[in-house]
């Protein structure tokens, strides 16, 4: 990770006559350096360890979705070097509750198991695989899905210190009952139309308060 680092070597030739060495040809003593045609030469140490880069998730592997939300993107990042075409595996499986109850599976369960293989181009630094979440009309708790990242290619690397290798989908509930007081209720749909109501005062009389809703 330190890229390419470069250094100068000075060569010189010892001066013999201090050794008490006669540096002869056939009995002529030949000037000591006219030996050296280049006395300097500059060394590149080519920085091969990152340069294709290592593959990850986000930041803390964690990814969030309705589970309306369809198809959900999950972002995958490569950092330290862009060099050349590399690919990454992928697949998912199902995770754990974060309260610890059994997922409720519901047709084809809360998500359809994908895998399969990105391929990141010289240069691109991110790249992008869906995972399919199943809507469903009961109130449930959190469903969560594994994300899991192996084999990377081409010279790339993983390296879970600089970005996660696994991670967890949440597919939140948007049934009504389970939106949590304060917060907007994502599925709530008023449509158009009139609401008929009743107030009654303390001790008078019954009056009719009608309301028109208009859907924006
Ligand atoms: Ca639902
Ligand atoms: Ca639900």
């Amino acid at each position: 990770m330190d890229g390419n680092q470069t250094f100068n070597v000075n060569l010189s030739l010892p001066n013999l006559s201090t050794l008490g060495v006669t540096n002869t040809l056939g009995g002529v003593p030949i000037p000591i350096g006219l030996a050296l045609g280049q006395d300097t030469a500059t060394i590149t140490i080519v920085d091969n360890d990152v340069a294709n880069g290592t593959i990850g998730l986000i930041t803390g592997g964690l990814y969030t979705a309705f589970e309306n939300g369809g198809s959900i993107p999950i972002t995958v990042l490569r950092t330290n070097g862009s060099s050349g075409t590399v690919t990454i595996s992928y697949l998912t499986s199902q995770g754990p509750t974060p309260n610890g109850a059994v997922p409720v599976v519901n047709g084809l369960g809360d998500f359809v198991p994908t895998n399969g293989t990105l391929t990141f181009v010289d240069g691109q630094t991110n790249s992008t695989f869906f995972v399919q979440v199943i809507d469903n009309s009961t109130n449930n708790p959190t469903h969560t899905v594994t994300l899991t990242l192996f084999n990377p290619t081409g010279g790339a690397t993983t390296n879970n210190a600089v970005l996660p290798i696994n991670g967890t989908l949440s597919i939140l509930d948007n049934e009504v009952a389970n939106v949590p007081f304060g917060n907007a209720d994502p599925a709530f749909g008023p449509g158009s139309g009139r609401m008929e109501t009743f107030l009654r005062w303390r001790g008078s009389v019954r009056r009719r308060l009608e309301v028109s809703i208009a859907n924006k």
